[in-house]
């Protein structure tokens, strides 16, 4: 009789895949794993992601089998012979094609989990009724439209997910499953909830989001041993009544509903952790809300609140408060939606009881357009209107600002801040920093040019106005009229109207300057963003300043604060962060350098960026420059003493990169036009397999390419970069990216063994660069990999968003337009490419679906330990948190992360001491992956978490690296590979739970 381990040969022969020997839990995906146990029998075995198109039949040789999972293959059926597992405790088989189960699993009486998410099930066979210790049955997204009655006979069941079905009612027998503590119906067609649940007293999970809810019945009332209710995304008009009785809640989610108004009742649920009320129509909040003192997470974007409770600031527990997408005034929108919000919100309401209030006065109007097209002669015409044209007008350089004072009211001066931008292409590199939300916006064209001008600009200011109004301005410089097309208003919300001037003559001046005062005033936080008293005072002082300086020291700064009465350091940070984000001053208080400069005068730095990008030197020397070229480009005296930051800034402002440690930089809006011939991809791709993919725009801002280029700098392959590409090595990859911005394309070209890993390094980094902008969302294309297209250069590209519609709709199979196929798998082409997005799928199973919720329930002597914070006693809590823990991806990784997180964080900081007394050099870059790091907590979202951990694999990927000075440094100092190899195990758990790539074992195991 051979041994289990000659089985384990024998399967991988079946399946073509080399077997690991590890631990399996069910919270890790596995592409092929075993496990024994101490007799060497093979007991739980893991076959995920194998495109299985067949059950492997060796799988029946392990009699042992107490665990098998074959998530995500491609089975459509099962043998009848799996029988023979007699011992099968677990089974997964989500993500499979299974339309139907054979009578015989019916035998396998000893399961008690079975998981068949993802799957085409319309029915299950009556036999399954044997199954009687099964605890947890999982259907989501299967398309079991009427629940067969045999599942309401598995009275043991403690966990059911019916999610994703299209089901219209349940059987009246459900009530038979009193064990119930979790059921899922998220996602169905219910329209009411069935009266029967309510009898269902044990449940403590109740998942009812996305099922066409327009109210509950009050019996819901009965449900005393709720903890989480979800009931996002239905139509409910205002909270179901019995909803305050629910004593035990830890969890309500309400959003995406009509409700308009919160009653203050909502105090009564005490026990809260989690309130999601966001995308209703909320225009205010109970004050009450701050008798909810445990609440940690509480979701309010999208509604329409104008003002908060400054009783919120009392919510001690508070860890995330989600305020997006508001017009909110009081607090101002800058702090409401700020990183530390809720520090900032605790210290304004704070301040604004103790200084008084008073109003802002004051606001930017901003003038872009085409070079040319008369925008400084227009600023010069609003300011003076007698002023004469000059042809000899130059060109502006950055950014012009002018001040422009007109009565508000009788008593009340309003003060306009005219920003002048020039046109020229290369400024459009710091567009972003300066095109302010809450401004006026001009764009002024004039009568020689085509209309595809003017659509970018519109394009551009809908990325990063948010929703300002903008006036269009027809400057008519010569004879004949232009006419902006009708549909220009139609497609632009934003645009208020369009106005003709000839500033030659000043016809339609006096009206547009008119209009211009009347919009700014109307602004919606002119007069009534409420600012405590002595922010205003500061600010007062410091634009009186700038007629005296361009910049002054951070110290100078706290003493103003100082002699205001704030004394307070992070206090005074509170303050030049609002005015940084109203445009009044520049400080970059998270850079070393800059933070110690408070810049008071936004044209000096500006123009300091744009002296360096009109160099002929840097240009002809293609855009290469070093620090000797310093003193050249910033001669005058008032830039002499800053050429430090200067150059820090030309590097927040992603228009330059310093190669390697080198103080050689590279400015990639100059880099030459074409790639020299040398600067082959194709050479190294040849005759290897080459992975596409492809970024479609509907709209393209400029300079995509440059950015990306600054952010991937450490993986630019020997320079190979030019004006719109540049070749990446990553890992065992080579990867070319290519924007072609007529066509609004960013394609995307991968050789070699790391493909997949490579691709999901890029795509995070262009992820980064486009969440930069409020709402830029490319297509993501996907190639077809049918065997027409597989031999083709050019392969045939689907949307991925479509290739998910299909999937979520059941669809098999889409066509190949090039290969005239019908039937290219659905399935097969998003696994080729996206392993991560499974993390969503899986997640998508549980409740997790649009509310990032962390259950927090430990039982103790439960094996899963998922981020503990809370304890309840009792066998439901139990089966309860490991029914959550394997729904749900977050909180089922083996991580802690109350554990692991300040682990990493003092590992970390030992190691910089380490590194940093072996070479100094790299204190700098250390101290702001540390600072990163310390900017999280246990309770911060995985979002921010992200953050730190993908400057710590960055960290990790340049101590693998032999030729980096930190490898150097980490190998010259005492014990420094043992410490680094702490901190890359530790990572790779955050890494795992978070969904970021792996550091390679390369260096762990040295
Ligand atoms: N005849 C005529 N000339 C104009 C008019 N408006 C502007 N000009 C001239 O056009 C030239 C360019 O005008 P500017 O105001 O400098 O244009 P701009 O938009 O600020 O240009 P950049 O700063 O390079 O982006 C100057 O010589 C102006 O005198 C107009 O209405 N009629
Ligand atoms: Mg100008
Ligand atoms: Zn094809």
């Amino acid at each position: 009789m051979p041994t289990d381990l000659e089985f384990i040969k024998q399967l991988e022969k079946e399946i073509g895949t080399e077997l690991k020997e590890e631990e399996i839990t069910y919270e890790n995906f596995n592409k092929g794993a075993y496990q024994r146990d101490s007799n060497g029998r093979v007991i739980r075995l893991s076959l995920e992601f194998l495109q299985l198109k067949e059950f492997p039949r060796t799988i029946l040789k392990f009699r042992n089998l107490d665990h098998l999972s074959l998530y995500r293959n491609q089975l459509s059926t099962l043998p009848p012979e799996i029988s023979q597992l007699k011992k099968l405790n677990t089974l997964y088989l989500s993500g499979n094609q299974l339309s139907m189960l054979p009578p015989e699993i019916s035998k396998l009486t000893n399961l008690t989990i079975l998981v068949l998410a993802f799957n085409k099930l319309s029915t299950l066979p009556p036999e399954i009724t044997k199954l009687t210790n099964l605890n947890e049955l999982d259907l989501y997204d299967n398309q079991i439209t009427t629940l067969p009655l045999e599942i309401t006979k598995l009275i043991n069941l403690t966990s059911l997910n019916l999610g994703g079905n299209g089901l219209r009612k349940l059987p009246h027998e459900i009530i038979q499953l009193t064990n119930l503590t979790a059921l899922r119906l998220h996602n169905n067609q219910l329209g009411t909830l069935p009266l029967e649940i309510t009898q269902l007293t044990n449940l403590m999970t109740l998942t009812l989001g996305n099922t066409q809810l327009s109210t509950l019945p009050l019996e819901i009332t009965k449900l005393t041993n709720l903890t989480a209710l979800m009931l996002h995304d239905n139509q409910l008009s205002m909270l179901p009544p019995g909803i305050t009785k629910l004593k035990n809640l830890k969890v309500l989610t309400l959003g995406e509903n009509q409700l308009s108004t919160l009653p203050p009742e909502i105090a009564k649920l005490k026990n809260l952790t989690e309130l999601d009320l966001g995308d209703n129509q909320l225009s205010t909040l109970p004050p009450e809300i701050t008798k909810l003192t445990n609440l940690k997470v509480l979701t309010l974007g999208h509604n329409q609140l104008s003002t908060l409770p400054p009783e919120i600031a009392k919510l001690k527990n508070l860890t995330e408060l989600n305020l997006g997408d508001n017009p909110l005034k009081q607090p101002p929108v800058e702090i409401a939606t700020s990183d530390d919000n809720i520090e900032r919100i605790r210290n304004y309401f704070k301040e604004l009881k103790t200084q008084g209030e008073d109003y802002v006065y004051e606001a930017k109007l901003i003038l872009v357009g085409e070079p040319g097209a008369g925008k400084t002669s227009l600023a010069k015409k609003l300011l003076n209107p007698k002023y004469k044209l000059s042809s000899t007008e130059l060109m502006t350089k950055g950014i012009d600002v002018k001040k422009w004072s007109f009565p508000y009211s009788k008593e009340i001066p309003f003060q306009c801040n005219i920003w002048d931008f020039g046109g020229q292409d290369i400024m459009h590199a710091t567009h972003r920093y300066f095109l302010t939300k809450r401004s006026l916006y001009i764009v002024v064209a004039d009568n020689r040019k085509e209309d595809t001008d003017f659509y970018y600009w519109l394009n551009m200011l809908e990325l990063l106005s948010g929703k300002s109004p903008i006036l269009i301005v027809l400057n008519e410089k010569f004879k004949y009229k232009k006419y902006v097309p009708e549909n220009i208003l139609k497609s632009f919300k934003s645009v208020l109207k369009v106005c003709h001037v000839n500033l030659a003559n000043n016809s339609g001046l006096a009206d547009l300057s008119k209009s211009i005062q009347h919009n700014m005033c109307n602004l919606p936080h002119v007069g009534k963003d409420l600012i405590p008293k002595k922010w205003v005072r500061i600010r007062e002082y410091l634009e009186s300043e700038k007629e005296k300086s361009n910049y002054i020291t951070r110290k100078d700064y706290l003493d103003i604060c100082k002699n205001n009465g704030i004394e307070d350091h992070q206090k005074a940070g509170y303050i030049s962060e609002f005015l940084h984000d109203l445009g009044v001053v520049l400080h970059f208080q998270k850079d070393l350098i800059l933070r110690n400069t408070v810049i008071l005068n936004t044209r000096w730095a500006t123009e300091a960026v744009y002296q360096i990008l009109f160099d002929n030197t840097i240009i002809s020397n293609g855009g290469e420059f070093d620090n000797g070229d310093l003193p050249r480009v910033w001669h005058q005296r008032h830039y002499r003493e800053k050429h430090s930051e200067l150059l820090q800034l030309m590097l927040n402002f992603e228009l330059c990169y310093e190669i390697g440690k080198t103080h050689n930089y590279i400015i990639p809006e100059l880099l030459p036009e074409k790639p020299s011939p040398d600067k082959d991809f194709d050479k190294y791709a040849k005759g290897k397999d080459i992975l596409h993919f492809e970024y479609r725009y509907e709209f393209m801002p400029k300079g995509i390419i440059s950015r990306l280029i600054v952010r991937m700098k450490k993986y630019i392959y020997q320079k190979q970069q030019w004006k719109s590409g540049v070749v990446l090595e990553i890992g065992n990859s080579r990867a070319e990216i290519v924007e072609n911005f007529d066509k609004r394309i960013l394609k995307i070209r991968i050789a070699g063994n790391d493909r997949l890993y490579a691709l999901d390094v890029i795509r995070e980094d262009i992820k980064d660069l486009h969440e930069s902008f409020e709402s830029l969302v490319p297509h993501e294309m996907v190639p077809c990999n049918c065997p027409e297209c597989q031999k083709r250069q050019i392969p045939h590209f689907f949307d991925f968003d479509e290739l998910k519609q299909y999937k979520q709709e059941g669809e098999k199979y889409i066509k190949c337009r090039i290969g005239k196929i019908k039937n290219v798998n659905v399935l097969s082409l998003i696994s080729d490419v996206f392993i991560k997005e499974d993390v969503r799928m899986k997640d998508e199973s549980g409740d997790k679906k649009r509310f990032d919720f962390k259950q927090e329930i430990k039982f103790e002597g439960a094996k899963i330990d998922f981020k503990p914070e809370t304890k309840i006693e009792g066998a439901r809590a139990e089966s309860d948190a490991r029914a959550d823990a394997r729904s749900d991806v977050d909180v089922s990784v083996d991580i802690d992360i109350k554990v692991d997180l300040p682990a990493i964080q003092n590992d970390f900081a030992e190691l910089k001491e380490t590194i940093a007394d072996v070479n100094p050099k790299l204190k700098e870059e250390l101290n702001r992956i540390e600072d990163s790091l310390d900017d999280v907590t246990p309770e911060s979202n995985k979002e921010k978490l992200a953050k730190p951990m993908n400057k710590m694999r960055r960290f990790l990927e340049k101590i693998a690296d032999e030729n980096s000075d930190f490898h150097k440094a980490v190998k010259g100092a005492k014990k420094g590979f043992e410490m680094a190899q702490k901190i890359g195990k530790t990572y790779n758990k955050f890494a795992q739970w978070l969904a970021l790539p792996q550091v390679p074992d390369l260096f762990l195991g040295k």
